[in-house]
């Protein structure tokens, strides 16, 4: 009874692990406890993959819109909308709230600390003070 009783226990363990990543979670807000205006809460996230984040809208008015990605994800949620995506592929994805991409207000998440996509980031859209936010994340991993 013990023995089946631990194998039962390992096998739920592994299930687990499998079955569900972690889950991180990112608000999107008018405005963020430092005061910056127009920012996700976190704005690099390091994950592996199989995890998944998910995007609290604290305020309204803001979304996900995936613009750049290892596998070319493409990804649009709706303003005001809670989200989560899980992410299988490694490499770094970059994604904006639709309505202040000229704002800055961007992010990115880093499946599995693979950097080899980071030229295509760079070279992706990002419009207005996106660029020189964009810039800067971009230089903070390195
Ligand atoms: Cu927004």
């Amino acid at each position: 009874m013990r023995k089946i009783k631990i194998i039962i226990t390992a096998f739920c363990i592994f299930c687990s692990q499998q079955t569900f990543g972690a889950n991180y979670q990112v608000t999107m807000n008018d405005k963020d406890s430092s005061g910056n205006r127009l920012v996700f809460e976190k704005e690099i996230i390091n994950i592996s993959s199989g995890d998944s984040v998910t995007w609290l809208p604290a305020d309204k008015g803001h979304n996900i819109e995936m613009v750049a990605s290892p596998n070319d994800l493409k990804f649009s949620s709706s303003p005001g909308e809670e989200v989560t995506i899980t992410f299988e592929v490694p490499g770094i994805y970059y994604y904006r709230c639709t309505p202040h991409k000229s704002s800055g207000m961007l992010g990115l998440i880093i499946v599995d600390n693979d950097y080899s996509n980071i030229e295509q980031i760079k070279a992706s859209n990002a419009p207005g003070r996106a660029k020189i936010k964009l810039n800067s994340l971009l230089k903070s991993l390195l």
